[in-house]
């Protein structure tokens, strides 16, 4: 018998084996029952994990068909929303002219995360498969100007901001600066216990990606990298793919407005206001067209309110 067979017959016995002690559990000793439990919790986490986990979400009883309902932190004083793949999708949907509903909450989409919406009865999540379904259902295409190779570009620096850039305005706001949070996120002093846990979690997160394992000079370089080649590519241009904003806007807005507004003291900030002040001009270009309501919704934060 070839070295192959044998080990498919061997498997094949242990599944048998497996099988008939699942299907007649009075067979089983002690030490196989736990055996046995041991290794229906671990198929199970594995399922769960490669199944992907849905976050169960409660949806509007009633809905209006076509309305985007969005779902994400309500404003505080420093900016409309504290994250920033909402301010992305936000001012995705204003520049799209898509009408939608703000429903401010803390309740999570179908991926466990913000921002998410609702539409036609439907959860959907993910900032960036939300604008391409939106795209579809209404004919919405930001990008009609670009050439495949501008395309290609703009997805380039979408996902530098998003997965790199990103993670750096995570660690300065969650671990840097974790005192200054209460005051941002405009919260009783107690819920900074939860908040407390919440950086753990953060920290874990950041070690996993691996961008947390860097120390803090050399963390600070690779963003600082990114911000400035943001700052080359854009020039003296008004948007970073021309005259005109495209989805690419939104995606980079969406970062660099927390760390114009919502990241102050930090080095974030002094980069992009002090070092590439065309930065801060881009982002006071994309608030002055695309958020004159802007003070109105900062100011009816929690502590004006
Ligand atoms: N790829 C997602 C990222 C969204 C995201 O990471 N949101 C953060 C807030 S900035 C979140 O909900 N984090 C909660 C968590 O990870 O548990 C998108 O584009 O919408």
């Amino acid at each position: 018998m070839s070295e192959s067979a044998g080990h498919a017959e061997g498997s094949l016995a242990a599944l048998y084996e497996t099988v008939r002690l699942l299907t007649d559990p009075g067979q089983l000793s002690a030490g196989q029952a736990v055996l046995v439990a041991a290794s229906a919790l671990l198929v199970g986490a594995v399922l769960w994990s490669c199944c992907g986990r849905q976050n169960k979400v409660k949806l509007r009883a009633e809905f209006t068909p076509g309305k985007v309902y969005f779902h994400a932190a309500p404003p505080v004083k420093a900016i409309p929303c504290l994250t920033p793949f909402g301010m992305k999708l936000e001012t995705y949907l204003r520049m799209a002219d898509i009408p939608y509903e703000p429903m401010y909450g803390r309740s999570r989409g179908p991926k466990g995360k913000i921002p998410w919406i609702e539409y036609n009865g439907e959860a959907k999540g993910d900032s960036g498969l939300i604008i391409e379904f939106l795209n579809r259902e209404k004919g919405v295409d930001l990008n009609q100007s670009l050439s495949e190779a501008d395309k290609a570009v703009s997805r380039a620096f979408t996902k530098m901001v998003e997965e790199n850039t990103y993670w750096g305005l995570v660690r300065n706001r969650w671990i840097d600066n974790f005192d200054q949070l209460q005051e941002l996120f405009e919260v009783p002093w107690f819920v900074m216990f939860l908040l407390r846990s919440v950086r753990g979690k953060v920290k874990q997160t950041l070690w996993a990606h691996g961008i947390g394992r860097h120390d803090k000079d050399d963390l600070e370089g690779i963003i600082e990298k990114d911000l400035k080649a943001i700052s080359r590519f854009l020039g003296a241009k008004p948007y970073l793919m021309g005259d005109e904003p495209t989805e690419v806007d939104a995606a980079v807005f969406g970062q660099l407005s927390e760390i114009c507004w919502a990241n102050s003291d930090s080095y974030l900030h002094r980069i992009v206001t002090v070092d590439c002040p065309n930065l801060q001009a881009y982002c006071n270009r994309i608030k002055d067209r695309y958020w004159l309501d802007w003070d109105q919704l900062t100011k009816k934060s929690k502590k004006d309110q």
